[in-house]
């Protein structure tokens, strides 16, 4: 039979079929390695007379993440709160890249934008909104999910993010009855307590789903070279055929049009700021 992979907790998965959930294990080869199988696979399994089942394969993927362990989604929701916690432009950034290296499109949701004066809010935005649909919301008060929901709505889509954003207030927000385990920001921190710990998937409507994933504290690039980060960053593409050299990584070379572009106020220069620190983290990470 075939079903979707919607949760795995504790060397357990719960495949979905035709709106009925089975527990089931990996077998043999797959269940060595629990990494093998990813929330949102598409599977092949057998039942067993005591009810559970046995998964035997796994279909080829569309996509898949290493870090939520998910695959086969539509869209990434890169999910941040506009305040408590602050944002941090580089995790931020390192998932977008991620999903242009997966080539998953990227939707970021600003959330508990209640925390915030619109001023300070808009800077947030103005950092995305010419790279990516952009959707401000506070989940808390039901403020703004509507637009959210236009955007996803007959899509696989994944919220993903630090943990204390409100990734799993949004779903409940979305979807009242998903009843997702929410908790705290520790005051001291100003950090989320990893509420969330494993990624589940839910249905809005037949063809609407959405993961919730737990927060995560850090994040591997792609396996990229120097050369091919570049590509990553949409908004330099339309810059960076006007660079003097064809091969121009916009570091420090003469005639630099992307340069040019950060300080006319074009490009961010807070996207630039991350994007020469990729650089230096390729760097050190390079074998040679
Ligand atoms: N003020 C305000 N608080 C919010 C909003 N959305 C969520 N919160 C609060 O933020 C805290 C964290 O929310 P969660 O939904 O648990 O965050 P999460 O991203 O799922 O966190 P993990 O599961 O740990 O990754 C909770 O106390 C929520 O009530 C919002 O729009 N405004
Ligand atoms: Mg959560
Ligand atoms: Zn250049």
């Amino acid at each position: 039979m075939k079903g979707k992979v919607i949760k795995g907790i504790g060397g357990f998965y719960f495949v979905k079929s035709n709106d009925i959930i089975t527990r089931g294990q990996g077998r043999g080869n797959l269940k060595k390695n629990n990494q093998l199988i990813k929330i949102g696979d598409e599977v092949e399994y057998e039942l067993r007379s005591d009810g559970e089942c046995i998964i035997t394969k796994v279909y080829e993927r569309r996509n898949e993440f290493v870090r939520p362990s998910i695959s086969n989604i539509d869209k990434l929701i890169v999910t941040i709160a506009a305040k408590s916690p602050n944002p941090n432009f580089l995790s931020i950034d390192k998932l977008c890249v991620i999903s242009e290296y997966l080539n998953v499109p990227v939707i970021i949701c600003v959330n508990k934008i209640d925390l915030l004066k619109k001023k300070e809010l808009d800077k947030i935005i103005d950092v995305y909104k010419d790279i990516y649909d952009v959707v401000a919301v506070d989940a808390k008060h039901d403020k703004g999910l509507d637009e959210l929901l236009k955007i996803i709505e007959g899509q696989t889509v994944a919220l993903v993010g630090p943990s204390g954003v409100g990734k799993s207030t949004i779903l409940n927000s979305i979807l009242p009855m998903a009843k997702a385990e929410t908790g705290e920001i520790s005051r001291k921190t100003e950090r989320g307590k990893n509420t969330t710990r494993h990624a589940e998937i839910f249905s809005i409507n037949s063809t609407t789903n959405i993961f919730d994933t737990p927060g995560f504290t850090s994040l591997d690039l792609p396996d990229i070279s120097i050369a091919e980060i570049r590509k990553l960053f949409p908004e330099f593409s339309i810059y960076s055929n006007d660079c003097k050299f064809r091969d121009c990584k916009h570091i420090n070379e003469p005639e630099c049009n992307v340069k040019l572009a950060v300080d006319k106020g074009l490009i961010s220069f807070s996207r630039y700021k991350t994007y020469l620190s990729f650089i230096d983290e390729i760097r050190k990470n390079s074998k040679y």
